[in-house]
């Protein structure tokens, strides 16, 4: 192991705090260690209480542990310093090392250097830049999980499984003038077709995953007047959007994230809808209802000094497809209709009511699953559906009676994607395009 050169970084913001740490990863890391203490190499993972200097002039008093390859973070040798959190000091520590031979590190160079060296898999690298990103504990939790290695364990699983029908298929064809069976075609087949059950199931968490990682969006739609603005305002709990008694205030979006069953949902206030003269005023109205139809989920406000009019009934059908919750506004002033969700804005009735309803519609509907294995973004997604599609082919195969050479190659091929999906095929640029969205320090 260790990477032919060495680097290094600040682990924690740059900003005045308690305490900053500094990274030196490489073949280098112990040396320049040892020339900023001015003492012999200290022994791995016990921490030291030293003072630091370069070049003749103290630069701080700080704790250091030496990691020693492989048994590291990234698997190499390695130094972390804990220094006086000022930007100062970590900035002459990070010249200081350079001077001794250190290059500042790339964003993610860490971590890719821990995936590199075995420590990590790919699963487990996206999760550390989730965890650290995450903005809800259920965000939180479920980054974790798949840092332990929920998915990858899972994943490896089942392509374990199928490595052991591809064997048996190989040997058969190997022995096949003796007419030796390895394994029943039946037996085959009910494998692959539970790796593929497996496989699906893991696929349909994608939706809430996705949800649960990147947020949902949430459109508050109704006619003017309605009081969506004031809604807006009291469920993110500030003054947020302009309201006044005039009909047609709000033009532009105006959109604020708040956390709603363990998600970040992003609710966006709206144009009042009708049919308007005023240019700016229908160039807003359209936009509502582009929000709305790319939205997943629409809460519907209705005056319940107007009741639901034809123009509402209108605006409902055009959203028959869409996840839509209907609330009644102005409850002080009228009574709504009974059993319909109800709020007033002016005595804050009905609030804790809607809120309720959202946040059991966010968990029923869009929250990760607390316990099992998920995946969250695109590129799994990806390797998860490859690996179902060729599961699938390699079912039709046997079903159809095909030998078992082309029955291998798509096993092989579902196989290998679940690799992909842990990493254990390391390809380049999915090395880079992961690690790009890391910070330096990583
Ligand atoms: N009494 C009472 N007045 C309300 C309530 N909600 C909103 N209002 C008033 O209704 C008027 C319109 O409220 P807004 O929140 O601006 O309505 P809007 O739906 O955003 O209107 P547009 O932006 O024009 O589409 C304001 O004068 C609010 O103070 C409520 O629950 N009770
Ligand atoms: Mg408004």
């Amino acid at each position: 192991m260790n990477a032919a050169d060495t680097i290094v970084a600040p682990a924690t913001p740059v900003g005045r705090s308690a305490l900053a740490i500094v990274r030196i990863d490489g073949p280098r890391s112990a040396e320049i260690l040892s020339a900023l203490t001015g003492w012999p190499v200290p022994d791995e993972r016990i921490a030291i209480h030293t003072e630091i200097h370069h070049q003749h002039s103290p630069i701080d008093d700080c704790v250091a542990i030496r990691y020693a390859a492989p048994r590291s973070f990234t698997g190499n040798d390695l130094v972390e310093l804990t220094l006086h959190g000022n930007p100062l000091i970590v900035q002459q520590v990070i010249a200081a090392c350079v001077e001794l031979g250190a290059r500042v590190a790339e964003p993610g160079e860490f971590t890719e250097r821990a995936v590199l060296n075995g420590k990590l898999d790919l699963v487990q690298a996206e999760s550390i830049a989730d965890l650290v990103n995450a903005r809800t504990t259920l965000q939180a939790k479920l980054s974790l999980r798949n840092v332990d290695g929920l998915l990858s364990r899972k994943a490896t699983a089942i392509r374990d499984t199928l490595l052991h029908v591809i064997a048996r298929l190989e040997a058969a064809l190997d022995f096949a003038e003796e007419g030796y069976e390895f394994i029943s075609r039946d037996d085959a087949r009910a494998k692959a077709q539970s790796a593929l059950d497996d496989v699906q199931e893991i696929a349909a968490t994608f939706r809430r995953g996705r949800a649960t990682q990147s947020g949902i969006s949430a459109v508050i739609l109704g006619r003017p007047n309605a009081g969506k603005s004031t809604l807006l305002n009291r469920l993110v709990g500030s003054d947020r959007a302009i309201v006044t008694p005039i009909p047609g205030t709000t033009r532009d979006i105006v959109r604020e994230t708040i956390e709603i069953g363990g998600l970040p949902v992003t609710l966006a206030d709206t144009a009042g809808l009708r049919e308007s003269a005023d240019v700016v005023e229908s160039i807003g109205v359209t936009r509502a209802r582009d929000a709305a139809r790319f939205a997943d989920l629409v809460i519907y406000l209705v005056d319940a000094t107007v009741g639901v009019s034809d123009d509402d009934r209108a605006e409902l059908a055009r959203l028959a497809r869409q996840l839509v919750i209907v609330v009644h506004t102005k409850r002080d002033l009228a009574q709504p209709p009974a059993g319909d969700l109800a709020i007033s804005a002016v005595t804050g009735a009905g609030i804790d009511g809607l809120l309720a309803r959202l946040d059991a519609i966010v968990r029923e509907q869009f929250a990760a699953p607390e316990e099992s294995p998920t995946i969250v973004n695109e590129r799994q997604f990806a390797a998860v559906n490859e690996s179902a599609a060729a599961l699938q082919r390699a079912l039709d195969s046997i079903g159809g009676g095909a030998n078992e050479e082309l029955v291998v190659v798509d096993l092989y091929a579902a196989a290998n994607a679940l690799a992909s999906l842990t990493g254990g095929i390391s390809r380049d640029d999915v090395l880079a395009e992961i690690f790009a969205k890391f910070c330096i320090g990583k």
